[in-house]
C-alpha cells in the first residue's frame, strides 16, 4: 500500500505563502520579464494564471504573451529547498520508509501503518493536515496498490485532492484515462503508440489493446513495461533513503592514466562528494571502500572498518588514501577509474 504526496503549484504557491498579496492573481514563477533574465521559462505558475494557458517549461516571452498583468518572480530555490526539507520532516512523522522522488513530491509505503484503506485515508488526511498548520501550504494525496497507481490517485483531484484507489477499483479507475497520464508515458511515447493504433488521443483502454508482443518489438524491453503499467502492475518499490546501506562515487578517467596529480585529485574531489552526501544523510559510517579499476577491466577493492562514526572530508582522506596507495602499489598498470563508498552503520 502506497501513499504519493505531491505539493500543488510547489514553487508558486511557497510565493503566495511569503507574500499573501500575490494569492488570487496570476502568479509565475520562473524569471522577470522585463529584465530577461532567469532561465527563461516558466517553472511553474498558481492555478489563476493557469487559465491564461500557462504552463511550466513554457518561455517566459510567451506567458507574458498570454498575461501581461501576471506577478513574475524570480526562482528562489533557497526557500523552496528548505520548506522542502521541512515537509521531509513532517513525512518522518509518519514513516521513515519513504522516498523523495523530487523537491515536492514523496512515495510512502504505509503497509506496516495502515492495515486497511480507511485508515491510509486517515493518514492521508492526517499528513495533508499536518502540512497545512506547520507550512500553510497544500498538497495532493493518493493512496493506491502501487506506486503508479498512488501517483495517478494524487494527480487526479489537484489542488488539494485527497484520493484512495482500492485494488478492486484499480483497473476501473485508470482505464479511460488519457495514456498520457499513465507515469513514464512521454509524448515520444505516445506518440509512438498513436503510430501502432493509427489513433490519436490515446485511452489507456486502447493501448490495451496492443499484444505483449507487439510493444516488445516497438520497446524493446521497455514494451513489458508499458504492457504491464496500462494494466495498473507496477512492481517498483519504495526505495527509502534512510535504508541506504550506502553512498559512493566513481570516476572513470578520460584516459587511462598514472598520474600522481590527476589521481590524486580525482580522488580528493570523490572523497569530497562522498563526505558530503554522507554529512548530508547524517548517519554513522562503519567502513570504507576504495575501488581502483585497471586498464584490462580488472577491479581491485581495498576496504577498511571501523567503530560507527560520524565521519568528515578530513576522516574519509586519511582513511582512504591509505587504500588507494595499496591499491596503486598491487596494481602496476595505468587505471581506468577510482571509486569511494561508505557503507553505513546499521542502527535504524
Ligand atoms: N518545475 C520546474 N520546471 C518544470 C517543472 C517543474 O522548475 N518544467 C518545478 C516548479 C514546480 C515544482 O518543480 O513548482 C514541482 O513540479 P510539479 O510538476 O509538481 O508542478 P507544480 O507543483 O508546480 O504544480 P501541480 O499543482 O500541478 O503539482
Ligand atoms: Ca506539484
Ligand atoms: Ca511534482
Amino acid at each position: 500500500m502506497i501513499l504519493h504526496i505531491d505539493m500543488d503549484y510547489f514553487f508558486a504557491q511557497v510565493e503566495e505563502r511569503e507574500n499573501p498579496r500575490f494569492s488570487g492573481k496570476p502568479l509565475v514563477v520562473g524569471a522577470e520579464p522585463k529584465e530577461g533574465r532567469g532561465r527563461g521559462v516558466v517553472s511553474t505558475c498558481n492555478y489563476e494564471a493557469r487559465k491564461y494557458k500557462i504552463r511550466s517549461g513554457m518561455p517566459i516571452s510567451r506567458a507574458y504573451k498570454n498575461c501581461p498583468d501576471a506577478t513574475f518572480l524570480p526562482v528562489n530555490m533557497k526557500l523552496y529547498e528548505g520548506v522542502s526539507e521541512n515537509i521531509s520532516r513532517i513525512i518522518e512523522s509518519v514513516t521513515k520508509n519513504y522516498e523523495k522522488v523530487s523537491l515536492d513530491e514523496a512515495y510512502l509505503d504505509i503497509k506496516e501503518i495502515a492495515k486497511n484503506y480507511s485508515t491510509a485515508e486517515r493518514i492521508g488526511s492526517d499528513l495533508k493536515k499536518l502540512i497545512l498548520e506547520r507550512e500553510s501550504l497544500t498538497c495532493s494525496v493518493g493512496v493506491g496498490e502501487n506506486k503508479m497507481i498512488a501517483k495517478i490517485a494524487s494527480e487526479s483531484e489537484k489542488p488539494d485532492g485527497l484520493v484512495i484507489v482500492k485494488p478492486c477499483d484499480s483497473s476501473r479507475f485508470i482505464v479511460s484515462r488519457s495514456i498520457r497520464e499513465i507515469p513514464g508515458i512521454g509524448p515520444k511515447t505516445e506518440k509512438r503508440l498513436q503510430e501502432i493504433l493509427s489513433k490519436g488521443n490515446l485511452t489507456v483502454k486502447d493501448v490495451r489493446s496492443i499484444s505483449k508482443e507487439q510493444l516488445n518489438s516497438v520497446f524493446g524491453k521497455r514494451g513489458e513495461d508499458i504492457y504491464n503499467r496500462v494494466r495498473g502492475v507496477d512492481d517498483s518499490q519504495v526505495v527509502s533513503e534512510k535504508k541506504a546501506k550506502s553512498i559512493g562515487r566513481e570516476e572513470t578517467f578520460d584516459k587511462d592514466t598514472l598520474d600522481p596529480e590527476k589521481i590524486i585529485n580525482t580522488f580528493r574531489k570523490i572523497v569530497a562528494e562522498v563526505a558530503e552526501a554522507a554529512i548530508e544523510e547524517d548517519r554513522k559510517v562503519k567502513s570504507i571502500v576504495v575501488v581502483c579499476r585497471s586498464m584490462e577491466y580488472e577491479t581491485h577493492t581495498r576496504q577498511v572498518s571501523f567503530g560507527p562514526q560520524v565521519i568528515d572530508f578530513d576522516f574519509l582522506y586519511k582513511k582512504g588514501v591509505r587504500l588507494l596507495l595499496h591499491l596503486l602499489t598491487e596494481n602496476s598498470g595505468p587505471i581506468r577509474l577510482i571509486g569511494v563508498r561508505v557503507l553505513f552503520a546499521v542502527d535504524d
